[in-house]
């Protein structure tokens, strides 16, 4: 036997029944988007699970993948209809979705315009879902009790675990021995921002002229004894907190933060018994809510580095919330609002707040 006709043999011998790779992958898509997703809402180390689950999922898809893609690579016959070309795409999406992760992982980075690399497996991840949605409609069966041979499927799906974990434990082994981009990683796939400065990033849109510290006013409200409305100069006491800002966008940088403990400013205020959420709005009306223990900790701070807040990142105050992600990092911030409720509509202001009247940027006025 060549080692050809070897490889061959145990590639068939882990490949499981065709009905069940497809329920696999279906699967796994399905945990892919949801680890994908909450990956996108931590920085937090003890949530490096999360990371290592989309992973390690991913490379099971990869493989289960290439197997199905085999199986029906003479299915495109000419010419294609439409189901036909469906597939097609669908193959391309999740192709591409697979390359741009594992190519981030090893520390690939191409200059998209405004775009990582990462940015653009996110996008082709969450394109995958509808095409897959449609794809399923004319090809779809469960698999019957034929397909899963009990002991020999479990057998299959074990050895391509181990085989995808033991690939990704190498991955990271030989990043860190070829000292790649891809070991300067942050366990959330972030990599250093370059340079001591660091990027300026809006998630959107959000992009309001330079905010008068003057007429600046930080309003704190909501649940409280006594509603505060403080000058930049009666803000009180900075403190000054090293932590990571990390962009979902696939960079973080390490700064010293300065500015008022959010804790300061409650207790001034007062929060009332059923107080349990503490919302952060930007100016541009871009909110996040922290609960009220974490809020308690974070800081508003108006200097990072030694120097005062430039604009891009935020003067006079921005929301600095340790172990959250740099889009949860409110920039602009005029008003803290005590709450006994989260705020399911701050991932809508999020998206929207670079198009209203207060998000967009006023320069194009000035000369009026
Ligand atoms: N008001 C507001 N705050 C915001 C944003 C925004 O668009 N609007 N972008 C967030 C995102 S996605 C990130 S990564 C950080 C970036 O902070 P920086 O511009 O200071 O680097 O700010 C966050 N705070
Ligand atoms: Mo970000």
């Amino acid at each position: 036997m060549t080692p050809p006709d070897a490889l061959a043999r145990a590639v068939r011998r882990v490949t499981p029944r065709p009905a069940v790779v497809d329920l696999s992958i279906l699967v796994l898509v399905g945990l892919e988007l949801l680890s994908g997703v909450v990956s996108l809402g931590t920085g937090r180390a003890e949530n490096r699970w999360v990371f290592w689950l989309h992973g390690v999922a991913g490379l099971l898809l990869a493989g289960l993948l290439a197997a199905k893609l085999w199986r029906v690579r003479r299915r495109v016959s000419a010419p294609p209809d439409r189901a036909a070309r469906l597939s097609v795409l669908t193959a391309v999406v999740a192709v591409g979705a697979l390359v741009t992760g594992v190519a981030w992982v090893l520390g690939v980075d191409v200059d998209l315009w405004l775009w990582t690399l990462l940015n653009l497996h996110v996008l082709l991840g969450l394109l995958l879902v509808p095409l897959l949605l449609v794809h399923l409609r004319s090809r779809f069966r469960l698999p019957r009790a034929r397909d899963v041979e009990g002991r020999r499927t479990a057998l299959q799906f074990g050895a391509l675990l181990v085989l995808a974990a033991l690939t990704w434990r190498v991955q990271g082994l030989l990043n860190a021995a070829f000292r790649t981009a891809g070991a300067s990683r942050r366990f959330t796939g972030s990599r250093p921002a370059d340079g001591p400065s660091f990027p300026v990033t809006s998630w959107v849109a959000d992009d309001p002229g330079p905010v008068d510290r003057d007429a600046w006013r930080l309003r704190v409200d909501g649940l409280v004894e006594t509603p505060l409305s403080l000058r930049a100069d009666e803000v009180g006491p900075a403190t000054r907190r090293r932590a990571t800002l990390d962009c979902t966008s696939g960079w973080y940088t390490v700064q010293d933060w300065e500015g008022v403990r959010v804790g300061s400013l409650l207790s001034r205020a007062g929060v009332d018994e059923d107080a349990a959420w503490v919302r952060f709005r930007s100016v541009t009306g871009y909110r996040w809510s922290l609960p009220l223990s974490e809020a308690r900790e974070a800081l508003l701070a108006t200097h990072v580095a030694g120097r005062p807040l430039s604009h891009g990142h935020g003067a006079p105050a921005r929301l600095v919330a340790p172990g959250r992600r740099g889009f949860q990092w409110v920039k602009w911030v005029d008003r803290v609002e005590v709450r006994a409720r989260p705020d399911p509509g701050q991932y809508l202001a999020t998206l929207v707040s670079g198009f209203t009247d207060e998000g967009r940027p006023t320069r194009d006025t000035d000369g009026d």
